[in-house]
Formats: structure tokens, sequence, C-alpha cells
């Protein structure tokens, strides 16, 4: 690999916000690629955050130190990949339910989903079944992904995919969901098209569903 390449890689996992503008920089002084520097650097590093975050040996900070790095370089090359037109993996919009403020593991989910290549619209926390319908019909996402923590907020996810329906757009996306009282089960109970218990695995599942 590109030494440039594999020196973006190691900044990711380091998350060294330092490094990596002035790495970014020299790439593209070097001539490479936007969508090189993100498939072959950045992506790749963040690739590897995600297989050692699953596998328990890096931890939240840790992820979100990487992320920011990923974001920052990330806003030097996105100009340019909007500009040629071979930007994102799919576009995802992400929330938060209703009555539920807790945002950090939904945070993560949508660096980790932005780091493996996707456009991610984070409309926040405390978002409304009809909040997400018009989300839906607004950006016309590839996949929409919900976050709960509270057992009681849970029950808003069930409301939002009735809402869908009833809007008729419940079969324009594939609908993922997760946070800490959430279960596979709960899932296949209410007809959502797939479950992750980590932001990792969230961002495999969505590629999963783009390939
Ligand atoms: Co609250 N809180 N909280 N809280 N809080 C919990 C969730 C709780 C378990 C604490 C406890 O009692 N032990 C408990 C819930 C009990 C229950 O319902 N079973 C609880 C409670 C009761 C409350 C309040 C009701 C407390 C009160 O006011 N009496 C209140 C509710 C407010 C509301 O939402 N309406 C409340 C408030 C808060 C704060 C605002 C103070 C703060 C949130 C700040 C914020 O998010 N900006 C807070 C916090 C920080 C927590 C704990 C301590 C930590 C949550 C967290 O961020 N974890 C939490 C206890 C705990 O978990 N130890 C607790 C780190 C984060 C990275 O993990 O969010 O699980 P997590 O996300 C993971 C996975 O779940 C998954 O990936 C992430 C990363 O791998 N994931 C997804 C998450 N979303 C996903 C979406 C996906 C896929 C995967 O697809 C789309």
């Amino acid at each position: 690999m590109n030494e440039l390449l594999s020196s973006l890689s190691t900044a990711v996992i380091e998350g060294n916000l330092n490094e990596i503008v002035v790495l970014t920089e020299d790439a593209l002084d070097d001539g490479l690629s936007a969508k090189d520097i993100l498939d072959k650097g950045l992506m790749f590093g963040m690739d590897h955050v995600g297989v050692e975050f699953k596998a328990g040996n890096m931890f939240v900070p840790e992820v979100l130190r990487s992320a920011r790095a990923m974001q920052s370089a990330m806003a030097l090359i996105k100009p340019l990949l909007a500009e040629t037109g071979e930007f994102m993996t799919g576009k995802i919009i992400l929330g938060t339910v209703k009555g539920d403020l807790h945002d950090i593991g939904k945070n993560l989910v949508g660096m980790m989903c932005e780091g493996a290549g996707f456009e991610v619209i984070d409309m926040g926390k405390d978002i409304g079944p009809e909040a997400f319908v018009e989300a839906v019909k607004e950006h016309d996402p590839h996949i929409l992904g919900m976050s709960a923590l509270l057992t009681t907020t849970m029950r808003a996810m069930e409301h939002t995919v009735k809402s869908l329906e009833e809007a008729g757009v419940r079969d324009k996306v594939k609908i993922i969901i997760g946070g800490a009282p959430v279960t596979q089960a709960y899932a296949d109970r209410i007809g959502v098209d797939g479950y992750a218990s980590n932001a990792a695995s969230a961002a495999d599942l969505a590629k999963k569903f783009m390939s």
C-alpha cells in the first residue's frame, strides 16, 4: 500500500487528530484521489477499528477518538468526492426515538457508518414517528436507523414502523434498530430488517444491505 495511505489508516486507528489533517493534505498534494484516500486509507483504518471494537480490544472513548480523526479528514475530502459524484456507499437517516434523550450510542453508529462511506443524516434525539416519516419522504434514504436506550421508549420504534406503513413508505427503506434494551427478538416482532448490538455491527449490516 502507498505509504501515505498506510499512515492515514494508522492515524484513524490511533485517533491522531493533528497528524491526519496534514497527512490528508499531503496525500491530495501528491495527487492521490479523494476516493482512494477514503477507500484505501481512512476506511481501511475504520474497518480495523470496527473489528477491534467488536472483539473488545478497543473501547468507546478510543472509537470516538478514531471517528473524530476520520471526520477531520472527511471535512477535507468530502467536497472533492461530491464533485466527482463518486461519493457514498449509501444514504442513512439516524435518530433516537421519541421521548429518549440518549444519543451517545446513536452518534457512535453515525460515525461508524460515515467511516464505512455512508452519507449520514443525523436527526438527533427525541424524534417522533411523523418526523421520521417526513425525513424518509424528503431524503429518500436507503436505510433508516433508530436507537432507544429506555425500555419505555423502545415502543416508539414499533409506532414509527406503523407510521411508515400508513404513509406508504415502509418498503422504500431498510430499517435497522439498536440500543441497550433492544434485542433481535424485538426487531423480529416489530418487523424491521435488522438489529445490531453495537455500532460496528450496525455499519456492517448497513453495508450488507447495500451489497
Ligand atoms: Co440514562 N439511563 N437516563 N442518561 N443512561 C440508562 C440507559 C440506564 C440503563 C441507567 C440505569 O438505570 N442503569 C437507565 C435505563 C433503564 C431502562 O429503561 N432499562 C437510564 C435512565 C432510567 C435514565 C433516566 C430516566 C433517568 C432519570 O431521569 N430518572 C433519564 C431519561 C431521559 C430520557 O431519555 N428521556 C436518563 C438520562 C440520561 C442522561 C441525559 C443523563 C445521559 C444521556 C446523555 C446522552 O446520551 N447525551 C444518560 C446516560 C449517559 C446513561 C448511561 C449511563 C449511559 C448510556 C450510554 O451513553 N452508553 C446508561 C447506563 C449504561 O448504559 N451504563 C443510562 C454508552 C453508549 C456507547 O452505549 O447507548 O448502549 P449505548 O449504544 C451502544 C449500543 O446500544 C448500540 O451501539 C452503541 C455502541 O456500540 N446502539 C445501536 C445504540 N443505538 C444503536 C442503533 C443501532 C444499532 C446499534 O442501529 C440504528
